[in-house]
């Protein structure tokens, strides 16, 4: 019998998460280059609203004040990216100090404030001039990352431990290159699986490149995650369609550093689609053992079933599920006959349904498959808020949502998976990709005209927990933000 226990570990990380996309803005300041997610949002029909990160949350111009907030907020850490253009416009060749200065301001007030920084060196904008030459199709840019990690790692690696490479390969690979609904918007089956195992190439680079500086930097990989349940467990069919989906979305993302081996449904199930001849030799020799930790970025669970009559129209389900638009392919190479179910139960303004008992169990199936420390990098969801006459944003779904998502870390925790941290997605109202600023996953309301930070009952009732180390009833939510201490 395992109980949960009471409260987090004392030293167990409690903070917010962001991306440099998503919040800084100031994107032609500052000695910035362009990146794919520019050039993307300047192509009519990719982005609603055709909304772009031009501005975001101005941060490039409000850090220090943000950063007063999080400390107003007792996070304990801070997980941010760094933009790959503004710190080396073209992705080779020169840096840029103005761009590095930034980010050495923000590392600094971050420590002033006791907060753990925890930097993410690729979250998708990729330098336009590397897509110029191939993008992440190249193994021009996997070498081209090992050099901007090395260097970043001289730069920061005396402040800062915890060091994440890749944020979410599987979207960067398969909505980027397969649905093309995220930059740089190919819609290529074979150019997705290319790209996912250069992006894993490049995670092992960088790890290594970055190892020679500093030995004692903790360097993760951050994997979103899909749970792929089978319709009916009974059958092997279905149960083949959940392992496909596995292997693609979890497996082929830890696998390579933890056994140096891809999961074997992998090249089999997508055989038809592509030989596999960017698979070289010594690829997968490289990546073994080449990780720290891991992080998991958790949102919604997924029941898929076996289903040869799928039509154009299930395809098309499943991929607007994710928050990608009609008319975009599948993000899944060999899905042919595999159907997403529709989500059931309470659904997030994203579609995604909730589910804390699904987060709980991939936890608990990371610690099993990789042994590895996990960081929750990213945990949240996105609701319409209102802001009251009273000035309140009461965003009791959003408090739901982390009551319960915390409450299974703790559980996981109390059965024995080595998870060290949680970071909520997000700090505050953001960028939402190609959802442009339509979906808000903030704990900090953003007003987009004032550029305004405002705190929602979430906040108040997070600052709690990070303040009691527990899992603070929601009730108490109303309470904590009508009175704040
Ligand atoms: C993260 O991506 C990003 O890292 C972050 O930048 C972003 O703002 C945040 O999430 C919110 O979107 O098929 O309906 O079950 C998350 C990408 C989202 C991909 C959930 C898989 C499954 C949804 N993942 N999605 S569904």
């Amino acid at each position: 019998m395992t109980t949960t226990p009471q409260t987090f570990p004392d030293d167990f990380l409690f903070g917010a998460a962001t991306a440099s996309y998503q919040i800084e803005g100031g994107a032609r300041e500052g000695g910035r280059g362009p990146s794919i997610w520019d050039t993307f949002c300047a192509t009519p029909g990719k982005v609603v609203g055709g909304d772009s990160g031009d501005v975001a949350c101005d941060h490039f111009h409000r850090w220090e004040e943000d950063i007063d907030m999080m400390a107003e907020l007792g996070l304990q850490a801070y997980r941010f990216s760094i933009a790959w253009p503004r710190v080396q416009p073209l992705g080779t060749g020169e840096f840029n100090a103005e761009g590095i200065a930034f980010y050495r301001g923000i590392i600094d007030r971050l420590k002033s404030k006791g907060i753990t920084p925890m930097v993410t060196l690729y979250h998708w904008d990729l330098p336009q001039a590397l897509d110029d030459q191939g993008g992440w199709l190249s193994r021009g840019t996997v070498d081209a990352f090992a050099v901007y990690a090395r260097r970043m790692a001289e730069e920061f690696g005396a402040d800062v431990d915890m060091w994440a490479t890749l944020n979410e390969p599987w979207v960067a690979a398969f909505v980027g290159y397969g649905a093309g609904a995220h930059a740089p918007g190919h819609a290529d089956d074979a150019e997705a699986l290319q790209v996912a195992h250069h992006l894993n190439l490049a995670h092992a680079r960088a790890y290594r490149a970055m190892k020679e500086v500093r030995g004692d930097l903790r360097i993760g990989l951050v994997n979103n995650c899909h749970t792929p349940r089978p319709w009916d467990p009974s059958s092997e069919a279905d149960r083949a369609a959940a392992d496909h989906i596995d292997a693609l979305a979890n497996t082929m993302f830890h696998d390579p550093f933890v056994t140096g081996e891809y999961p074997a449904v992998l090249l089999p199930n997508t055989a038809h689609l592509t030989d596999w001849s960017f698979l070289q030799d010594g690829d997968l020799e490289e990546m073994h053992g080449q990780v720290d930790w891991f992080g998991v970025n958790y949102y919604a669970s997924h029941v898929v079933r076996h289903n040869p009559n799928k039509g154009q129209e299930t395809t098309k389900l499943a991929t607007l599920a994710d928050g990608h638009k009609a008319g975009a392919n599948s993000p899944w190479p060999g899905d042919e006959e595999i159907e997403f179910m529709p989500p059931t139960g309470k659904l997030t303004e994203m579609g995604w349904n909730v589910d804390p008992s699904a987060f709980h169990a991939h936890l608990i199936k990371i610690h099993r498959e990789t042994g590895k420390p996990i960081y929750v990098t990213e945990n949240g969801s996105a609701w319409n808020d209102q802001i009251d006459e009273d000035g309140r944003v009461r965003d009791t779904d959003r408090v739901e949502y982390f009551h319960g998502h915390i409450g299974a870390v703790l559980k996981a925790i109390g059965e024995g998976a080595d998870v060290r941290g949680y970071m909520a997605w997000s700090l505050m109202d953001n960028f939402e990709w190609a959802q442009g600023y339509a979906k808000r996953f903030g704990i900090v309301h953003v007003d987009y005209d004032s550029l305004e930070r405002r705190w929602k009952d979430s906040a108040y009732w997070y600052q709690e927990v990070l303040r009691q180390r527990a899992v603070v009833p929601v009730e108490q939510a109303d309470a904590l933000a009508a009175t704040p201490p």
